[in-house]
């Protein structure tokens, strides 16, 4: 029970409050453990999109727009708790594009960073900087902030794509333009390769200094990924929380291969188990190999190859291989370290 006095002091702060309000001012101490938690708590959920579910709206998309008026035809994945946000995670967006064959999606450049990671089809390309590549299963295909790029599909099959971009971060610092390109198709002026030979051999052109801080790399090919991986495997050095992981750079600089967002391959044996871990950086997974389950926070998700799965900030993740798997995954990590704000924590 509330004494009279209390009352009367409740009552004088709502009416204090409600003075407040149309001077644009705000009581901190109503929110101040909101504002500063003493760790995160993140506003959004864990969810999974299983590819088989997914796959028949796609096509279903392909029959109701082509991908010129569409100009990007995509179904986004929306964070169950932010629907109508366009946003898997508070700073990053996903979804999957479609590209039938013969169509074309046409040039624009736009100051948000996106990723392509190639979940079904071989043969379609996307142009970047005049130089065209060929996208198989597995790769991830970087477009550098502020570059014109097209996509087009030359190959007999439908190729999809999952699209990473920081389109919620670029928001929230009101840093967005874009601009569409004069032609649908950019002029091609590279051959196909030769970003990949100049930069992605462990070689660089003598005096070539990069002008950005996104790798010049744009297309990090999965046939290389995956030897890495099956080589290194022999040794059967595991990262108990991690399997094997190993994280796509930018090799002018060691640095993540694109600034705004981490990318990631990791392999997961045939019964491996992960120990539980957490980090501040929500994470979005494309199961590219095998199958198996993961505990996110109090949730367990059972998944199979091109399924796509998020986990929030700071809930605990531990995933358990059925078979063989191999997860790509990316994240706003680069970010939160560049803040000295990243944190993880591996075991209970
Ligand atoms: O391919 O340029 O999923 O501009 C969202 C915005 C893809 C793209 C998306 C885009 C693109």
């Amino acid at each position: 029970m509330q004494t009279a006095a209390q009352k009367t002091g409740d009552n004088r702060r709502k009416d204090f409050y409600g003075r407040l309000g149309p001077l644009n001012m705000a009581p901190l101490w109503e929110s101040l453990h909101q504002l500063v938690p003493p760790q995160p708590n993140a506003p959004y959920e864990a969810a999974l999109w299983h590819y088989k579910d997914v796959r028949p709206y796609l096509m279903e998309s392909g029959s109701l727009i082509t991908a010129k008026e569409a100009v990007r035809r995509v179904l986004i994945l929306e964070n169950p708790a932010m629907q109508g946000k366009a946003a898997i995670t508070p700073t990053l967006y996903a979804g999957l594009q479609l590209i039938l064959p013969g169509e074309v999606a046409p040039s624009h450049r736009h100051t948000q960073s996106a990723l392509r990671f190639i979940v079904e089809g071989n043969g379609a390309y996307t142009a970047v900087d005049g130089e065209r590549t060929t996208m198989r299963e597995g790769d991830f295909v970087i477009t550098p902030s502020w570059t014109w790029h097209d996509h087009g599909n030359d190959s007999a099959e439908p190729m999809v794509w999952l699209d990473g971009l920081d389109i919620p971060l670029i928001q929230m610092f009101n840093a967005g333009f874009a601009e569409n390109g004069a032609e649908d198709e950019q002029e091609v002026t590279r051959q196909e390769g030769d970003a990949l030979a100049r930069y992605g051999a462990g070689l660089l052109p003598v005096d070539w200094k990069p002008k950005t801080r996104t790798s010049p790399i744009f297309n990090y090919p999965y046939a290389r990924t995956r030897e890495a991986l099956e080589t290194m495997r022999r040794e059967q050095k595991w990262d108990p929380c991690h399997g094997l992981k190993l994280r796509y750079v930018n090799p002018a600089t060691g640095e993540s291969a694109m600034p705004t967002i981490g990318t990631y391959m990791q392999l997961l044996p045939k019964s491996f188990k992960t120990e539980p871990y957490r980090s501040t950086d929500g994470t979005v997974f494309s199961v590219v190999e095998g199958s198996g389950k993961s505990r996110i926070g109090d949730r367990e998700f059972i998944w199979g190859k091109r399924d796509i799965f998020v986990a929030p900030s700071w809930q605990e993740i531990v995933h358990e291989a059925d078979s063989d798997a191999v997860l790509f995954s990316f994240s706003d990590r680069p970010i939160q370290e560049k803040l000295d704000i990243w944190r993880e924590k591996r075991g209970k």
